[in-house]
């Protein structure tokens, strides 16, 4: 019976550790809360690639490329009628966060959401990426503002 016991514990364990780690983004506008369809993002055809510089601290800028849609289309395409509101928040997983103005999001290709980084699928926070969602504000020379870990969106 102990053995059995052992066994099952140990199943339940290699189960756990097997399986992915799920990722979710969720819109609230307003009154109603969106689970964006992740696959639908990564999958778009709006999804373009850019060059960027990324700067962390302690290192030296390096130029990248990130594949990424861009948020006003994001949310169009999550039937959001962005002239409804006037700011937007980005939230990550460890608690950062930062608010734009609505006009910033419809500045044409400046706030992007990216899920990929040289030809890799950005990786968690757990994973010691940036992702699997960042965001990236192609005008903003340092990077302060480029939320990684986005899990929600919240419009106002
Ligand atoms: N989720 C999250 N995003 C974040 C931060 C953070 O602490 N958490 N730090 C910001 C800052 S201050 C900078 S300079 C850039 C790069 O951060 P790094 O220096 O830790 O790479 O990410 C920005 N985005
Ligand atoms: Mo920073």
């Amino acid at each position: 019976m102990k053995k059995l016991k052992y066994i099952i514990i140990l199943m339940i364990f290699i189960l756990t550790a097997c399986q992915g780690e799920k990722i979710s983004l969720n819109i609230v506008a307003g009154e109603q809360t969106i689970s964006a369809n992740t696959e639908a993002i990564t999958d778009s055809d709006e999804a373009v690639n850019f060059p960027a510089v990324v700067r962390s601290s302690g290192k030296k800028p390096v130029e990248t490329e990130y594949k990424g849609i861009e948020v006003s289309k994001l949310l169009k395409d999550n039937n959001i009628n962005i002239s409804d509101y006037d700011k937007i928040t980005f939230n990550a997983v460890d608690g950062y966060r930062v608010i734009l103005n609505i006009e910033e999001i419809l500045e044409p290709k400046n706030v992007y959401l990216t899920f990929e980084r040289d030809g890799e699928k950005l990786k968690s926070k757990n994973k010691g990426g940036t992702g699997p969602f960042q965001l990236v504000i192609r005008r903003d020379a340092f990077s302060q503002r480029w939320v990684k870990h986005v899990n929600e969106i919240i419009l106002e």
